[in-house]
């Protein structure tokens, strides 16, 4: 089976055109994700025919499980759909179906760079739609809600993206929090029936902030594009931050824009790695 590998500021990603294939994609998931026994990736993205759009993106994260959107994927899977035969080479619009509905994006130029523009949609607030376990009678959005692990004390926002984030906001530099203790124990939190992405932000101005993020199924990523417009959302709810900001993650730098009600727009290279064909039933005993 054929594979491109991609990374968007080094959240990095396996591709492959499904359009004429089935597999069992959790299990391939599962084997090619592994950093060891497999290719190693952040996820497992496949191409599908779509009804509504250009084509239908699913992404399985290392651990199998499906998420419904993924920020820093998309990207990577507009260039694979020029780059690699599915659409026109000379497309620069397109839209892509995911399991968080329609996503409009743009493929621009900037300099030597080719930068993606990506429509996210709305964020979602109501604890029914992230979805974070609180009575919707009493909480129409999660704002600082007080969430206690391992005696730590966490006051988190709740957005979804498509996917479920959990923001927490630090006064200190982001690498002094203990992401790899806590961030296991946001994501499997009981508050959060499909468990959730957790960020780990400080604002450094009305324009800029620092980002580290645990990911849902994946653990600690070098970045993560949905996390970043969840985080601007997140500030922007408490009036930290103006309409664009520039996110800094640890692999790099996302441009996101919400102008406080309508869709979020999130701005940032993919680029292409290597491809390869893997050989099926190769990889870690499953
Ligand atoms: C965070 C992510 N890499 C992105 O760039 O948006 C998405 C991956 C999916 C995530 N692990 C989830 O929601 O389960």
């Amino acid at each position: 089976m054929m594979f491109v590998k991609f990374h968007g500021i080094g959240n990095d990603f396996i591709l492959v055109d499904a359009r004429r294939i089935s597999r069992d994609w959790p299990a391939v998931a599962r084997s090619m994700c592994n950093r060891n026994f497999g290719v190693g990736a952040d996820g497992l993205i496949i191409a599908l025919p779509s009804q509504r759009g250009h084509a239908r993106m699913r992404i399985f994260n290392p651990d199998g499980s499906e998420a419904e959107m993924c920020g820093n994927g998309i990207r990577c899977f507009a260039r694979f759909l020029v780059e690699d035969g599915i659409l026109h080479p000379d497309a620069r619009r397109m839209t892509v179906e995911t399991m968080a509905g329609l996503q409009e994006l743009e493929l621009r130029r900037e300099g030597t760079e080719t930068l993606v523009q990506v429509n996210m949609g709305p964020p979602h607030l109501r604890p029914q739609d992230i979805p974070v376990d609180l009575v919707p009678e009493k909480y129409d959005r999660v704002v600082d809600y007080p969430l206690t692990v391992d005696g730590w004390r966490l006051d988190i926002t709740c957005v979804s993206m498509g996917n479920p984030h959990a923001v927490t906001f630090v006064t200190e530099p982001v690498e002094r929090f203990p992401l790899l203790d806590i961030g296991p124990k946001v994501e499997h939190h009981g508050l959060f029936p499909r468990r959730t992405n957790f960020e780990v932000v400080r604002v450094l101005d009305r324009g800029h902030m620092e980002l580290r993020v645990w990911e849902r199924g994946a653990g600690p990523t070098q970045a993560c594009g949905t996390g970043a417009c969840a985080s601007v959302v997140a500030a922007s709810l408490h009036g930290w931050v103006d309409q664009e900001v520039e996110v800094a993650l640890p692999g790099g730098v996302l441009r996101i824009s919400w102008d406080g009600a309508g869709p979020v727009y999130m701005t940032g290279p993919a680029e292409r790695v290597f491809w390869g064909e893997w050989e099926m039933g190769g990889g870690a005993p499953l």
